[in-house]
């Protein structure tokens, strides 16, 4: 990449221009993410113009410049927030503290795995969703997807910027290692459980959009908070892009609630295999999805009772997200009561962060549960979704792998595991699912299984052609 003007192939406001060791370690590992888009990102459409949006600066004119690109053409860049004059510490012991603007030695190590947990993420939802573009409802969805996607890898290259310019020699191996575990790769997988999850249906990409990229809004916010300036910078800029990703899950979910319900219309039942006839998703399933996605992304926040989520906060490297909302910072005094197999159990409110994290996340989920069950009781009809328990098919923490309804019901063994697929998608569900999903490209045209979106993407309609296929 010698001789390369920086600022146009690179969009960034980290001085990538007159910085040697960082133009290094980049012309090392940026052909490297190019082979793995190429090899692992969504397949066959490289030569594709995609309608996308591209960050170009952090202002309110750059960070959303509209134009047809062909993916591996993609402006990938390089972007913090502005920064915040004399910022400090805003939680923990060191409260009140100016923030730091290098990587303190004594928690190198945990902000580097906080950084690659977060970085592992990114371009694991590109590989779970490679082969989506095959089956698309439409060029609008596919567009949605496209741009999902690149700025996945865009937040990739966010993590990996740090990495290179604040972890040295480690943090450039960690950066190449990004790129070698893969999804679902039974001897280099991701490292979290619901990034080795494949995604091979539409329902299943807009409930990962929904409940999968939240948990990445509140990761995102809690990390914003850390006394390490240049992450909580990164992070800030980050969670504009997010909000498109999880406008994509809430809409998709209310387009298909409205085309399942425009067909009990038609049909006058709300008999699931009347409506599955029809090529509709009845209700039902589409719950055991929700059910599915939502309790696969409980587990991201780790356990309820953790010493990694205290020692975190009391040293400033990870918050609560919207901090300042609390009154207490410190939390050295307060205790809370967390439902636990053994009873209610008192616990440093410290160690009980994740637990206080997941319970903001399912407060913001429960926003569009309210709205698609608005949807379902305008148009008469008494069914209603719901959020599963927290304690339903969890995977860490207390309640791990107890047989517990998504009421919450603690079940025999026996009967739990006969009654699992009435709560989650069985075999034959994820068959009639995959059935749906039939490739619709022409412009404006939708698949049957899901209404047409309101609008269209930056005020263009909605059968505007997103994505040019070659
Ligand atoms: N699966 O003390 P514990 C996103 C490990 S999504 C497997 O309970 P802790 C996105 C844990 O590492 C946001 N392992 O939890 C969305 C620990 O291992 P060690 C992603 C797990 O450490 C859509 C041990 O179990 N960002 O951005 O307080 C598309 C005990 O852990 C899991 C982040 O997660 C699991 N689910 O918190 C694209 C932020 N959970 O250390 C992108 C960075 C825990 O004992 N990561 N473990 O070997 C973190 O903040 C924390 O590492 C965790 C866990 C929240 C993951």
């Amino acid at each position: 990449m010698s001789g390369i003007n920086y600022s146009d192939k690179i969009p960034n406001n980290v001085n990538l221009a007159n910085d040697r060791t960082l133009q290094r370690a980049l012309e090392h590992w940026q052909p490297h993410f190019l082979d793995w888009w190429k090899g692992m990102g969504p397949t066959d459409f490289q030569g594709a113009d995609v309608y996308l949006r591209t960050a170009t600066s952090v202002d309110a004119d750059g960070w959303a410049s509209y134009g047809a690109v062909k993916m591996p053409d993609y402006r990938w860049g390089i972007f913090l927030a502005d920064p915040v004059a004399e910022r400090k510490i805003g939680f923990g012991d060191q409260m009140g503290q100016p923030v730091w603007q290098q990587v303190p030695g004594e928690f190198r190590s945990t902000l580097r795995r906080l950084i690659v947990t977060q970085g592992d993420t990114e371009p694991a939802s590109v590989e779970q969703q490679r082969l989506l573009g095959h089956t698309c409802p439409s060029l609008y969805d596919l567009r949605n997807l496209f741009q999902v996607n690149v700025e996945e890898g865009r937040h990739l290259w966010a993590m990996v910027y740090l990495l290179h310019a604040y972890f040295g020699r480690d943090g450039r191996e960690e950066a190449e290692e990004l790129l070698a575990r893969h999804s679902g790769d039974a001897n280099k997988p991701r490292i979290l459980t619901t990034f080795n999850e494949p995604i091979s249906d539409w329902l299943s990409f807009y409930c990962f959009t929904y409940f999968t990229d939240r948990d990445g809004k509140y990761q995102l916010k809690s990390l914003a908070e850390s006394a390490f300036d240049p992450l909580s910078r990164t992070c800030r800029f980050m969670l504009t892009e997010e909000a498109h990703h999880m406008f994509v899950g809430e809409t998709g979910i209310a387009r298909v609630v409205k085309r399942t319900l425009e067909v009990m219309k038609e049909l006058g039942t709300e008999e699931p295999a009347k409506i599955r006839a029809a090529g509709a998703v009845d209700l039902a399933l589409l719950q055991k999805y929700l059910n599915f996605w939502c309790s696969s992304s409980l587990d991201l926040f780790g356990s309820e009772i953790s010493s990694n989520a205290a020692s975190s906060f009391a040293n400033g490297l990870k918050g609560r997200p919207d901090e300042s909302q609390y009154d207490d910072h410190v939390l050295r005094e307060k205790q809370l009561k967390l439902d636990t197999p053994q009873g209610a159990q008192d616990v440093p409110m410290l160690n009980a962060l994740n637990e206080v994290m997941r319970e903001s996340y399912l407060k913001d989920c429960e926003i569009g549960l309210k709205r698609w069950n608005r949807q379902i009781e305008r148009a008469g009809f008494s069914f209603r979704l719901a959020l599963p328990s927290t304690r339903f098919r969890r995977s860490i923490g207390s309640w791990v792998g107890l047989p517990v309804d998504p009421a919450g019901k603690l079940l025999p063994r026996e009967e739990f595991d006969q009654r699992l697929h009435e709560w989650i998608p069985s075999q034959e569900d994820r068959a009639f699912v995959r059935s749906l999903m039939q490739r619709v490209v022409e412009p404006g045209k939708m698949a049957g299984w899901v209404a047409p979106p309101e609008r269209g993407i930056n005020n263009l309609p909605v059968d505007y052609e997103y994505v040019k296929l070659s």
